[in-house]
C-alpha cells in the first residue's frame, strides 16, 4: 500500500511503502517528457530517498501505461536547453543522470511503453530495468537535433556492446521488449500487468540483503566506467567503512581529547 508523499511536486508522483520509494514521472498527456521542472522535482525526491533510512530500493517510472519517459519536452526546447518558467535554459537531466548513478541505493526502471529520446537513457543508467511487453525502446536525437554523449553514449556501449550502440544512435530506430532484452538493455519482460508486481517482487528480494554490501557494489560497478568519480565513490565508501572502525574512531578521539592516538593496538592486517 503505497503512502502518497506527492504534495510538494507538480510534475511527479513520489510514493514510499515497505522499504519502497517510487518516483513516478506524471505528464502522460505528452508521453512523460521531461521539462526542467520535472528534472528537478525527480532530483528532490530521489534525494529525500536517498537520505530516509527506512528506503533500501527506489523505482523510477512513468504514469500510465503508453510510457516511461519520451525525453525533453521539445515545446520548451530553447536554443541551449530546455526553458524553465523563468526562461533559463537547462540540462539539467545530466545532474539526474549523476544523481541516479551516485545514489548508494540500488535504483530500479519499471518500463511500460515508450522509453525514448533522454527518456531511454534514464532508464538505461538505472542499475536494473524491469520491462512491461508492450515496452518501446530507442533514441531519436540525430532525427531531433541531439545528442548524448556522455552516459548514453559511452555507459550504453559498455552495456549493449559498441556496435549495437552505434546502432542504436545512428539509425534511431526502434526495439520491442524481447529486442531489448535479447541486447541487455533490460533485466526481464513481464506482461504489462504483472509489471509492478515483478518490481515490487525484485525489490523485496534485494531489500533482504546487506545494504553495505549493496552499496559497495554499486560503487564498485560505477567505478570501472565512471574514472575518477567512480573512483571516489568506491572510496568514499571505504572512508564510511573506516569511520565505522575503532581504528578510525581512535584518529578521532585522540583529537578531541588532546592526546597522541594509540594506533599500535590495533592489528596489523597481512
Ligand atoms: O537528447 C537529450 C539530451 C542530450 C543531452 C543533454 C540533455 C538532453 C535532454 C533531453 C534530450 C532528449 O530527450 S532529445 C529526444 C527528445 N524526444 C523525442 O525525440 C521523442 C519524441 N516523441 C516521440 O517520438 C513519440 O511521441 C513517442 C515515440 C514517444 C510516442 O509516440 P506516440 O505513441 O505515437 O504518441 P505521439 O502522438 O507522438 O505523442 C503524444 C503526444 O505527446 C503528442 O502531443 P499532441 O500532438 O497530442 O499534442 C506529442 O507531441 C507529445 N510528445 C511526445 N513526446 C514528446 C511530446 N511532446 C514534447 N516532447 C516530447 N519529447
Amino acid at each position: 500500500d503505497w503512502q502518497d508523499h506527492s504534495d510538494s511536486f507538480q510534475d511527479v508522483l513520489y510514493h514510499k511503502a515497505e522499504g519502497i520509494a517510487k518516483i513516478t514521472i506524471n505528464r502522460p498527456q505528452v508521453r512523460n517528457a521531461f521539462r526542467p521542472l520535472t528534472v528537478k522535482e525527480m532530483q528532490q525526491a530521489l534525494a529525500d530517498a536517498r537520505f530516509d533510512e527506512n528506503i533500501g530500493v527506489i523505482i523510477l517510472t512513468g504514469q500510465g501505461d503508453l510510457a516511461f519517459c519520451s525525453g525533453g519536452d521539445q515545446r520548451v526546447r530553447g536554443d541551449s536547453g530546455y526553458k524553465d518558467d523563468q526562461g533559463v535554459h537547462h540540462l539539467n537531466v545530466l545532474d539526474l543522470q549523476k544523481d541516479i548513478r551516485s545514489c548508494p541505493k540500488p535504483v530500479i526502471a519499471m518500463i511500460a511503453g515508450y522509453a525514448i529520446g533522454g527518456g531511454h537513457v534514464l532508464h538505461l543508467i538505472c542499475d536494473l530495468s524491469i520491462a512491461a511487453e508492450n515496452a518501446r525502446f530507442g533514441q531519436t536525437g540525430p532525427k531531433v537535433g541531439s545528442f548524448d554523449g556522455g552516459f548514453g553514449a559511452s555507459y550504453m556501449a559498455s552495456v549493449v556492446g559498441q556496435k549495437k550502440a552505434r546502432e542504436i544512435w545512428f539509425l534511431c530506430r526502434q526495439y520491442n521488449a524481447q529486442e531489448a532484452l535479447d541486447m541487455g538493455l533490460v533485466n526481464t519482460v513481464v506482461p504489462l500487468e504483472q509489471l509492478e508486481q515483478e518490481t515490487v517482487a525484485w525489490c523485496r528480494q534485494i531489500l533482504e540483503h546487506s545494504p553495505i554490501a549493496l552499496r559497495m557494489l554499486k560503487s564498485a560497478f560505477n567505478a570501472g566506467t565512471d574514472g575518477q568519480a567512480g573512483i571516489q565513490e568506491l572510496a568514499g565508501n571505504s572512508t564510511m567503512l573506516f569511520y565505522m572502525t575503532e581504528e578510525g574512531q581512535e584518529g578521532r578521539n585522540a583529537y578531541l581529547e588532546k592526546r597522541k592516538p594509540d594506533f599500535g593496538k590495533f592489528r596489523r592486517q597481512p
